[in-house]
């Protein structure tokens, strides 16, 4: 964009600063404000791993219909195969899960190495798992079964210390009060007797199953006020219940990705990826073709890795199949999973992001003074290379065993481990342990050198960005950037003049913070924020005692809420 056409200008306010150590450890995504939520959110972060299962009357015809095998997501058979309410209605008599065994499940959730169970309360079919006193579409009012699924499984999770969570469609192909089902787009509008519906079935499942880690709100297109009054409730009945970002219109705590995608980018808010074990379905699927359980062991393995090191939750899905069987080869993928947690989960759990990026041999996970290297790809050469790492090394060793320590060494260019010894190589992922001295010292390759004046530029194009997903469903859901952030190489001199010059879509109050927290200068929009260009504002002068490498992160000021983008255009920062 021409600089030239910004149509509002901020700049700073007067602030001294006294620069300390810049700590790049300190890479977490910002928190929500006040200590419960932000303990209950950092719990739900650290889960790392977790169960997500897809189960209820569409298990039992699973993905066929009169005879045809009928493509599309199994759980969505109804609108499929167009099965008329009725007939799908009928399903109900046929529930009878005899090998549904709720202790089984939990054990093979903590087997997989998992910290929680989400399950679909009630899906886009309107059939509730749960005793709703709103409905009789329900497991203990419309089956020969029933036994209330949620009771039984909450009370297992319970025994076996694994947190609970439910899946809750916002949308109803049941409910005579809702849109009639249109396609299966599923993102359909929310008459008022249906969100209130919506809200009664909510207030019982927060309120009879004990503390519910995640509420899973999915689909649908409520207007900002109903996502809200949901939210509200929500938090009213259990404030530490982590809401799913698809409750829309920014009320969720964590953001969730599309099905079964991860992000290719950095992430500025809590999130996670949802994941079912073959994309096709959620559900169980009688004509799924599964055939090869190492390979589908090895994709989750690093599908996992993926997310954790870029800061998210994994949830994995199961099917299990109308009688309540788990499919053994779903099992075994969760059995492999477990064994390899077993190993090297020191690597995942509690772990937090770096800045460095992925590398050409797999992706990085962190804690305080170590880096775990997980390897994907094993580089031919045997040589594990991370490009502008300096810290200072104390040692590298497999995580599967200590006792095989690596030669590395530490160029000017970064680290390199020789793997030529490691012979205990993990068939997954191996994962070498590198710890290492005081901070971690990593020069990125974005790095911002002082031009031939002296002077750092800063701009909305050599910024990191860090992203959130903002929409008002499925479809409108776009990335927003909530925070920026600059590398820049400094030196000691201690006074340098800032100058911001930026263009907001919408006015927001904005800080800049440097090298981590307490060094903030906040930002005030101008008198003349009307103004047609972008001139440069020399603001003031002020101390800055620039490291050798230090961090300068731009976001707004008020971060109630996680999913807010800073809505810039354009943007320069000078520092001289
Ligand atoms: O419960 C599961 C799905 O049934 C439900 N969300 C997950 C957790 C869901 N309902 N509707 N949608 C998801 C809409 C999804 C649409 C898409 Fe796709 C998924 C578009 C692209 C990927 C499915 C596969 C439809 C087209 C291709």
């Amino acid at each position: 964009m021409n600089i030239k056409s910004l149509a509002k200008i901020l700049i700073v306010g007067s602030v001294f600063l006294l620069i300390t150590s810049c700590n790049m450890n300190r890479s977490k995504t910002e928190k929500a404000p006040h200590t419960g939520a932000l303990e209950a959110l950092t719990i739900w972060e650290n889960q790392k791993f977790s169960m997500f299962i897809h189960w209820g009357l569409y298990s039992i015809p699973a993905g066929v219909w009169e005879g045809e095998q009928i493509k599309g997501y199994s759980e969505q058979i109804k609108g499929h195969a167009k099965i008329p309410t009725e007939g799908y209605r009928k399903l109900a008599a046929q529930f009878n899960p005899t090998n549904w065994n709720a202790d089984s499940v939990a054990l093979l959730a903590r087997k997989a190495g998992m910290k929680s169970i989400v399950i679909t309360a009630k899906h886009h079919d309107g059939f509730c798992m749960f005793d709703s006193k709103y409905t009789t579409f329900d497991v203990v009012d419309a089956t020969p079964y029933k036994k209330d699924v949620l009771n039984g499984l909450a009370a297992a999770c319970k025994r076996h210390n694994l947190r609970f969570g439910v899946y809750f469609s916002l949308i109803d192909w049941n409910y005579e009060g809702a849109v009639p089902f249109v396609s299966v787009r599923n993102s359909d509008s929310i008459p008022p007797l249906h969100h209130q519906y919506n809200l009664n079935q909510i207030e019982e499942l927060l309120t009879n199953y004990g503390e519910v880690s995640e509420i899973w709100f999915d689909m649908g297109a409520p207007t900002y006020n109903q996502s809200k009054e949901i939210a509200t409730l929500v938090k009213k009945i259990q404030p530490n219940c982590m809401i799913s970002g698809r409750i829309w219109n920014d009320q969720g705590d964590f953001v969730v990705m599309g099905d079964n995608l991860k992000p290719d980018f950095k992430m500025g808010a809590p999130w996670q990826t949802p994941a079912s074990m073959f994309p096709e379905t959620w559900s169980y699927r009688s004509w799924q073709q599964r055939p090869d359980v190492e390979a589908k062991i090895n994709e989750k393995i690093h599908d996992l890795i993926t997310v954790v090191s870029l800061g998210g939750n994994y949830l994995l899905n199961i099917g299990p199949t109308g009688d309540g069987t788990i499919v053994p080869f779903e099992e075994q993928v969760l059995e492999g999973i477990g064994q390899w947690l077993k190993e090297n989960g020191e690597a995942i759990y509690g772990t937090t992001v770096t800045p460095i990026g992925t590398q050409s041999w797999g992706l990085i996970t962190a804690r305080d003074g170590k880096l775990y290297l997980n390897i994907i790809n094993f580089p031919e050469n045997d040589k594990l290379t991370i490009e502008g790492l300096n810290s200072n090394i104390k040692s590298a060793y497999l995580l599967s065993d200590s006792t095989i320590s690596l030669p590395y060494s530490t160029e000017y260019t970064g680290l390199e481990v020789d793997l030529a010894n490691s012979t205990n190589r993990d068939k997954y992922a191996t994962v070498v342990v590198v710890e290492y001295e005081d901070e971690l010292r990593y020069t990125p390759k974005n790095v911002i050198y002082p031009d031939g004046d002296g002077t750092f530029i800063l701009t909305w194009d050599n910024a990191t960005k860090f992203h959130s997903f903002s929409g008002h469903d499925y479809y409108s859901t776009k990335a927003t950037v909530v925070k920026s952030r600059w590398y820049i190489s400094g030196n000691n001199k201690q006074s340098y003049q800032v100058n911001i010059a930026c263009s907001p879509g919408a006015p927001e109050p904005l800080k800049l913070s440097v090298n981590s927290e307490g060094h903030v200068i906040p930002l005030s929009y101008a008198e003349d924020s009307l103004k047609n260009e972008l001139t440069s504002h020399t603001v003031n002068s002020m101390q800055l005692y620039l490291d050798e490498m230090n961090v300068i992160e731009l976001s707004l000021e008020d971060k109630s809420n996680p999913h807010k983008g800073l809505n810039i255009e354009a943007l320069k920062i000078e520092i001289k």
